[in-house]
C-alpha cells in the first residue's frame, strides 16, 4: 500500500468522525497523521518491513497510531473506517458544518436532493426545495438559510486552542534559527480571543532573507501567498493563513503593539496621540514638530504606551471596551492567573462519560498543583451519558468520603451536574442535593425552547436552595452551535440576588460564559467558576483557555471562586 493511500484513510477517517461529532483534537490527529505519512520520502511499508525500525520513531505517531497504520498495511484496510463508511455517506461531511443540521437530516439532503456542498444547500433552500422534504418544513428551511452564513465563518477561523499547537511548533521550528533574535506572536491570538483568524508572527532580524527561508521550510506550509522584503505570509496545509513579519530591534515595541490591536484599541491610542501633537505606528512613537517627525521610543511596548503615560495593557484587554476608562481612574485591574487556581469544580469520571477513574482524576488534579477537586458526573436524565440516579451517586459519594479518609493535601467534593428538566425543575430530589458539596445545575435538553422558557427554567435553578452554579450557562458550542435563546441580564441579575455562581467553562469549544458576559456578571457582583468540565485526566489541562477567557473579561483573583483555598472555599459556601 502507498503512502498516499495511507494517508488518504486517514484524512477520510478524520471526515467522518467529524461528522459524528467526535473530539477535534482526535480528529486533528489522524490529519496530521495524514499530513505526515503524504510527505515522507521513503514508503511506510518499508520502515515496517525493517525490524529495527518502529513507526513510533516517526513525529506525532503514537501506539494507537502506529497500530492502525499497521493494520492498513498488512490487511489493506481499517475496521473503523469500514464500519464508519458503512454508515456515513462521505460527501454530505460539509453539510455539517450547518448549526441544526444533524447526520440524518444531511444525509437525507444528499439521498433527496443530491446537496453535496453549502452553495447547493444554500440554493436549494432558496428555491423551496427543501421544505418539500419530509421532516423538514419551512421553518426548518428557514433556520438552515439563516445558519449557513455560519458555517461558511466558522470554516474560516479556528479555535485558539489550535491556533495554539500551531504557535508552539512554530516557536520549535524558529528555534534554530540563528538569524532570529527575538519571536512574538500577536494579533488576536495574543489577545486571546476565542477563536483566531490568521496568525500574526513578528521576528526581529537584521537577515530577513535568511528568516523567510527558514519560514518556509515550517513543515506545515503548504503555499506562500506573498513574500516582500520584510512581509511574509504562508497557509498552512490545515488552511490558516500566518502573517510573518520582519523588524528592526528599535521598531519591536512599536510593531508588537500594533499587530497585536485589536484594530479598534489602536485607533483610540492613536487619536489620544494626536492629542498630544505624537504619531504612534508600527515603527515607533513619533513627536511632531516644525522640523518633521522625530523618534522618540518604540523598543518596547513599555516606550509606546509610556510616551502615553498609559500602562502597558494586558493583551486581553485590548478590545477598545473599558479598558482606556479603566486606566484613566487608576491602575489596572490585576487580571487572574493560572497559577492562582486552586481547584476545580466540574469534572467527570468513568462513573458516567468520562474516561478516569475517580482516582485518576484525583491524582490528575493534583499533579497539577490542586488542592481539590469537584466530582460532578452527570445525573439521571442525561441517559445517553449513563446518568446517575439518587442511588448510584449516593454510592459513588460513600465511595468519595473513603478515599478522602485516604489523602493528605487534597480534597474530593461531592457534587452533581444536575440537569435542568425541560418542564423545569431539577433531575434529582431536593434530600439528594441537599447532601452535595457542590451542585452544578446544566441545560442539555431542550434547548431550542423560547427564550421565555428558557430563561424560566435557568432562574428556577438559581433559585434553588441547593444549587451552587450554573454550568455553561449560554450552551454554545464556538462554531457549531449557537448558544440557546436565553436572557443572560436576567440569569445574572437573578445570580446576584440569590448569590449563586455562574461557571465559566474551560473547554476550548465552549468557554461559556463568554468575555463579554463575565464582565457584565462582574459588574454585578457575581462571582465566577472557570472549571475544565474534565472528561479524561488531560482534561484538566484545559484550564489555561478557561483563565485566558477570564482575563478578557477583566477578572481578577478575587472575581474567580476556585482561587480561594479550600477553607475559605467552604466557608463561602456555607453562607
Ligand atoms: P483575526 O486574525 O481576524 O483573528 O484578528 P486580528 O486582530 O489578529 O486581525 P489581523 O490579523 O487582521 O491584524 C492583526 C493586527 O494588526 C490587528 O489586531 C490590528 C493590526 N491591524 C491590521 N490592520 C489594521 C488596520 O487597518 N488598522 C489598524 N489600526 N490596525 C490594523
Ligand atoms: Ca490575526
Ligand atoms: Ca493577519
Ligand atoms: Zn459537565
Amino acid at each position: 500500500m502507498k503512502n498516499t493511500q495511507i494517508a488518504d484513510s486517514f484524512d477520510q477517517l478524520a471526515d467522518l468522525l467529524e461528522f459524528q461529532g467526535a473530539n477535534p483534537f482526535r480528529v486533528r490527529a489522524y490529519r496530521n497523521a495524514a499530513r505526515l505519512i503524504r510527505d515522507l520520502t521513503e514508503p511506510i511499508a518499508g520502515i515496517l518491513a525493517d525490524g529495527q525500525r518502529k513507526l513510533t520513531d516517526l513525529p506525532g505517531i503514537g501506539q494507537d497510531l502506529a497500530a492502525k497504520i499497521e493494520t492498513l498495511v498488512e490487511t489493506g484496510e481499517l475496521p473503523q473506517l469500514s464500519e464508519l463508511l458503512a454508515a456515513v455517506p462521505p460527501s454530505v461531511l460539509t453539510l455539517l458544518r450547518v448549526p441544526g443540521l444533524g447526520p440524518k437530516k444531511a444525509a437525507l439532503l444528499h439521498s433527496m436532493l443530491g446537496i453535496t456542498t453549502l452553495e447547493e444547500l444554500q440554493a436549494a433552500c432558496e428555491a423551496g426545495r427543501v421544505r418539500e422534504l419530509k421532516g423538514f418544513g419551512a421553518k426548518t428551511e428557514q433556520a438552515i438559510l439563516d445558519n449557513i452564513q455560519f458555517a461558511v465563518k466558522a470554516q474560516e477561523r479556528i479555535y485558539w486552542a489550535e491556533a495554539d499547537f500551531v504557535v508552539e511548533s512554530l516557536r520549535e521550528h524558529f528555534s534554530d534559527c540563528s538569524a532570529m533574535e527575538r519571536v512574538e506572536f500577536a494579533g488576536s491570538y495574543r489577545r486571546g480571543r476565542d477563536t483566531i483568524g490568521d496568525l500574526d508572527v513578528l521576528v526581529v532580524s537584521t537577515e530577513s532573507d535568511q528568516v523567510m527561508d527558514h519560514f518556509e521550510k515550517f513543515s506545515s506550509v503548504s503555499e506562500v501567498i506573498a513574500r516582500g522584503d520584510t512581509k511574509m505570509s504562508v497557509r498552512t496545509l490545515e488552511g490558516l493563513q500566518i502573517d510573518l513579519r520582519v523588524v528592526e530591534a528599535k521598531s519591536f515595541g512599536a510593531a508588537l503593539q500594533y499587530f497585536t490591536g485589536s484594530k479598534d484599541h489602536n485607533v483610540v491610542l492613536r487619536g489620544l496621540a494626536r492629542q498630544r501633537n505624537l504619531k504612534i505606528n508600527e515603527y515607533g512613537v513619533f513627536r511632531l514638530t516644525d522640523e518633521g517627525e522625530q523618534y522618540i521610543g518604540g523598543a518596547t511596548e513599555e516606550e509606546v504606551y509610556g510616551a502615553m503615560d498609559l500602562p502597558v495593557f494586558p493583551p486581553e484587554l485590548r478590545e477598545a471596551r473599558q479598558e482606556f476608562a479603566w486606566a484613566e481612574q487608576g491602575p489596572l485591574p490585576k487580571l487572574v492567573e493560572l497559577s492562582d487556581i486552586r481547584g476545580d469544580l466540574h469534572a467527570h469520571t468513568d462513573e458516567t462519560d468520562g474516561r478516569g477513574s475517580l482516582r485518576e482524576m484525583a491524582e490528575a488534579a493534583q499533579q497539577r498543583g490542586l488542592s481539590y477537586l469537584a466530582i460532578t458526573d452527570h445525573s439521571q436524565r442525561v441517559s445517553m451519558a449513563q446518568g446517575l440516579n439518587p442511588e448510584r451517586l449516593l454510592a459513588q459519594w460513600a465511595r468519595i468520603d473513603r478515599f478522602n479518609a485516604t489523602l493528605t493535601n487534597f480534597r474530593v467534593l461531592k457534587g452533581i451536574e444536575c440537569d435542568i428538566l425541560e418542564r423545569g425543575g431539577m433531575d434529582l430530589p431536593d434530600d439528594v442535593l441537599a447532601q452535595a458539596d457542590w451542585v452544578n445545575a446544566s441545560i442539555h435538553y431542550g434547548q431550542r425552547q423560547s427564550r421565555a422558557q428558557i430563561t424560566e427554567r435557568i432562574l428556577q435553578a438559581i433559585e434553588h436552595p441547593h444549587v451552587t452554579a450554573i454550568a455553561h450557562p449560554t450552551g454554545r458550542l464556538i462554531n457549531r452551535r449557537e448558544a440557546y435563546d436565553v436572557d443572560i441580564d436576567a440569569v445574572i441579575k437573578a445570580a446576584a440576588q440569590h448569590r449563586k455562581i455562574l461557571e465559566l467553562n474551560a473547554n476550548p469549544q465552549r468557554l461559556d460564559l463568554n468575555d463579554i458576559y463575565c464582565a457584565a456578571a462582574k459588574s454585578q457582583g457575581v462571582l465566577i467558576v472557570i472549571s475544565t468540565d474534565a472528561h479524561e485526566p488531560a482534561g484538566f489541562d484545559d484550564m489555561r483557555y478557561g483563565v485566558l477567557q477570564a482575563r478578557r473579561g477583566g477578572l481578577t483573583k478575587a472575581d474567580v471562586v476556585n482561587t480561594r483555598s479550600l477553607p475559605q472555599l467552604l466557608k463561602l459556601l456555607k453562607k
